[in-house]
């Protein structure tokens, strides 16, 4: 089929996970296996003195397994991160744990509430140690995760400039604190994972996960085997946002698997997954913005303090895209980055939906407000004076990024426009001069985000089955997102087909030769650019066959589009469908020629952008905030479904208001998780969300055929500034200068009345 791409899809995969037949690791038939229950440390810090597992393993059918049994050291993390190999993550703790999750056995057991029981009846004596959880007290020291390290810094990037030769020359100067504060992930479908070792020592592993590939890699590695003897398989899976991938627990499944011969599944509860899975965003970051007074940003300072969690790992490494990103989408000739990451008594730090990119935009979009503020201009006018302008790109910023390109003042047109920017602000005039009790607040953010960050490169292969319709094999996976649906879209657009007549097969490392996952929304412009590869390489060997057949030159054989069907140009009365087509090649065994395998490989990193604009009511007499409003533009080149695009803004949005307003992990001074379920977490529901308003914006990139850029992250950058700064401007009358996220009704009607007039 023509023009498929840009057409509003259905999405391929609803009607199995609608009517309840999506196949998850936690619903498969798995014959004889033996459920894990992991025993974890109740407490935050404390030496182990002893572990009394005697009474569990005295229970019939019950396997114990503590630090002594398991015969795994601690697993290593990739050498870029820098980290000291001290600081790694022992897969079951041995003498100390350092949070609140650590896990200190492991129990197999014939049921699920067998091994609730049994773990129970593991007895720690635990000698408490003080805990510290928040990183600004773990970075003097004073209570110390690794005392043979002497400190609790795990990685250090020291300010390059002095605030001399940034500021000096500045007419005002502007310094803030943005705390953007730690996150679940909170997907609907917890970890889960199964895993068994067939007769021939072949270890297959059914993973909750975005990485099938990646993780095989990493369960090889740890178990000392050979990646082609590991299998590793993503069934459906019920939203990552970030956080799955490979973790101790499933490396300590699959050697559990190995050593007892037997199946072994796992799954994780809310509450296990609320402590123990690794948790997003944790940085403080001090910023300081200084120019001239006519508006001019000449230099923008960043001290990021990121939270490492109890031992660090990928959230060490996400400062760095939040220093890269530092400059936002403006013209900033001078940037600082300082960095510190230090570990603390909670759980670790790793990727949640941005993973480092919203800390960046959440900091300089709250930097261009209170920098309008102390200059007494608008903040729509003080972005316009700073903008990277359209003809500046490719622009390398003072930070470190090379974007590809941008129209970030046509982004705030448009959604000052959609949302009536003028009205919005004259309405917001009558209400403050009436002193009203609802105030109204209009925030601004204008961002950009960077996609396929490390710039991989990813598989794709397409084959057309005898009868004639074509199956892709996509290296990048779908834990959400719908690619079963854009990516055949991609496919079946080249090859002239129905996308019903388009298969995707993803997530198996048998089935799919390589592959790197799903991260950093990265998919859509790799994956789906390997994808349209492979297709248009497979119709050039199509057109060929098609023209040994018919007897016809290959450079005159065209497809129909429309009707899937090859001919000779200007002459479609002789010719053959992709269905005839397969069916001569099957009858002469040849059917395999209808076949390509192709990796894709963009140049460089893209970074997609936009404008958002929310318009909240606060009730200042019992700081209630309720969002009226929220405008999006999000600029993620060509769209190849505008469903899909939307879902994810639509999703992304929810995610990003969540963080301005309501969630926030929180752990009482001795390192006890006080949210460690939604009961506790305040997760919002669809009913906080207003409508989203989309506004449409098509910059195509240039580093991919299909100059298609990330969305799956977007909505949530561009959402949490905006709604923060929202917040912030409808308490501008009292006096209110900040407030920290999320600004829920406390810490609202707190700033309210902390100001001193009610
Ligand atoms: N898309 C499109 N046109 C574009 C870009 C994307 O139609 N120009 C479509 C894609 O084809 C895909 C979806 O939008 O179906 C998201 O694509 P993309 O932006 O390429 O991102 P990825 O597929 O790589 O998804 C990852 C991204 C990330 S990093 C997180 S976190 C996230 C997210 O997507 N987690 C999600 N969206 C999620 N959505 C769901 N439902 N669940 C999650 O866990």
């Amino acid at each position: 089929m023509a023009n498929v791409i840009g057409q509003r899809v259905r999405r391929k995969e609803d009607p199995r996970f609608l009517k309840g037949e999506g196949r998850y690791v936690d619903n498969m038939p798995f014959d004889d296996a033996l459920y894990l229950t992991y025993v974890r440390s109740p407490i935050a810090h404390a030496r182990i003195n002893s572990i009394d597992v005697s009474q569990a393993r005295a229970l019939p059918n019950t396997q114990v397994f503590t630090a002594d049994d398991v015969e795994l050291d601690k697993q290593p993390l990739p050498p870029f991160m820098g980290i000291d190999e001290r600081m790694y993550r022992p897969f079951v703790a041995k003498d100390t744990v350092r949070f609140a999750g650590d896990i200190v056995a492991c129990i197999l057991t014939e049921t699920k509430e067998a091994g609730e029981d049994a773990a129970e009846m593991v007895f720690v004596d635990y000698e408490q140690l003080p805990a510290v959880t928040d990183p600004r007290e773990a970075v003097k020291d004073e209570v110390v995760l690794f005392p043979e390290l002497g400190t609790n810094v795990a990685a250090k990037r020291p300010p390059e400039q002095s605030d001399e030769d940034l500021f000096g020359g500045c007419e005002a100067v502007v310094e803030g604190t943005l705390v953007s504060q730690r996150m679940a992930s909170s997907a609907l479908e917890p970890r889960a994972a199964a895993a068994s070792v067939d007769g021939n020592g072949k270890l297959t592993a059914w993973l909750s996960t975005q990485t099938p590939h990646q993780d095989r890699e990493g369960i090889a590695a740890n178990l000392g085997m050979e990646p082609q003897n590991v299998r590793v398989v993503g069934p459906d899976v019920g939203g990552g946002f970030g956080a799955k991938g490979l973790k101790v627990e499933d490396i300590l499944l699959c050697w559990l698997a190995r050593k007892t011969g037997r199946t072994i599944r796992w799954v994780e509860s809310r509450s296990e997954n609320m402590v123990a899975l690794d948790h997003g965003r944790a940085m403080v970051i001090d910023f300081k913005i200084g120019g001239s007074r006519d508006g001019k940003v000449e230099a923008f300072r960043m001290d990021i303090l990121s939270d490492a969690g109890a031992y660090p790992g990928l959230g060490s490494f996400l400062p760095n895209l939040t220093g890269m990103m530092a400059s936002g989408v403006y013209k900033i000739p001078k940037i600082g980055v300082a960095v510190t990451t230090v570990t603390t008594n909670t759980t670790t730090i790793g990727a949640f939906r941005g993973a480092g990119r919203p800390e960046a935009t959440q900091a300089v979009e709250r930097a261009m407000d209170m920098w309008a503020d102390e200059l007494g201009m608008d903040p729509a006018e003080v972005r316009r004076v700073n903008f990277i302008q359209p003809d500046d790109f490719p622009f390398t910023t003072a930070s470190g990024a090379t974007y590809d390109i941008g129209d970030y003042e046509g982004a705030l047109d448009k959604v000052m426009q959609s949302a009536g920017y003028d009205d919005l602000r004259a309405e917001q005039q009558r209400r403050r001069d009436n002193g009203d009790s609802k105030q109204l607040g209009i925030g601004l953010s204008v961002y950009v985000e960077i996609t396929n960050g490390l710039g991989e490169s990813e598989f794709g292969a397409v084959r057309i089955t005898k009868d004639g319709e074509a199956v892709l094999r996509t290296g990048s996976f779908s834990h959400g997102q719908g690619h079963e649906t854009t990516f055949a879209m991609i496919v079946a657009e080249r090859l002239g087909m129905p996308v019903e007549k388009v298969s995707v097969i993803k997530g198996d490392t048998d089935e799919v030769a390589r592959g790197t996952g799903t991260y950093g929304s990265k998919s859509t412009q790799i994956g789906g650019a390997a994808a349209g590869q492979a297709s248009e390489e497979l119709l050039e060997k199509a057109r060929r066959l098609v023209a040994d057949l018919i007897e016809a030159s290959p450079d005159d054989i065209v497809l129909d589009a429309q009707q899937g069907r090859f001919h000779v140009a200007g002459a479609p009365q002789s010719g053959l469908s992709w269905g005839e087509l397969a069916a001569r090649l099957d009858n002469d065994g040849r059917l395999q020629e209808l076949s390509v395998e192709t990796d894709f490989k963009a140049d460089a990193p893209s970074f997609p952008f936009g404008a958002h604009l929310a318009v909240v009511e606060v009730d200042t007499e019992t700081g209630a905030v309720q969002i009226l409003r929220h405008v999006a533009v999000d600029d993620a080149g060509t769209v190849i479904n505008p469903i899909v695009a939307d879902g994810q803004v639509h999703g992304g949005v929810a995610t990003g208001i969540a963080q301005a307003l309501y969630e926030e992990v929180m752990y009482s001074e001795d390192g006890n998780p006080v949210t460690g379920s939604f009961v506790g977490y305040a997760f919002p529901s669809a009913a906080e969300i207003p409508s989203i308003e989309r506004v449409e914006m098509v910059t195509p990139t240039p580093l991919n055929p299909l100059g298609a850029k990330g969305i799956g992250e977007s909505g949530t950058i561009g959402a949490t500034p905006a709604v923060h700064n929202a917040v912030v401007d409808a308490l501008k009358p009292y006096g209110v200068k900040n407030i920290d996220m999320p600004a829920n009704g406390e810490r609202v009607w707190n700033a309210i009345n902390g100001s001193g007039r009610e």
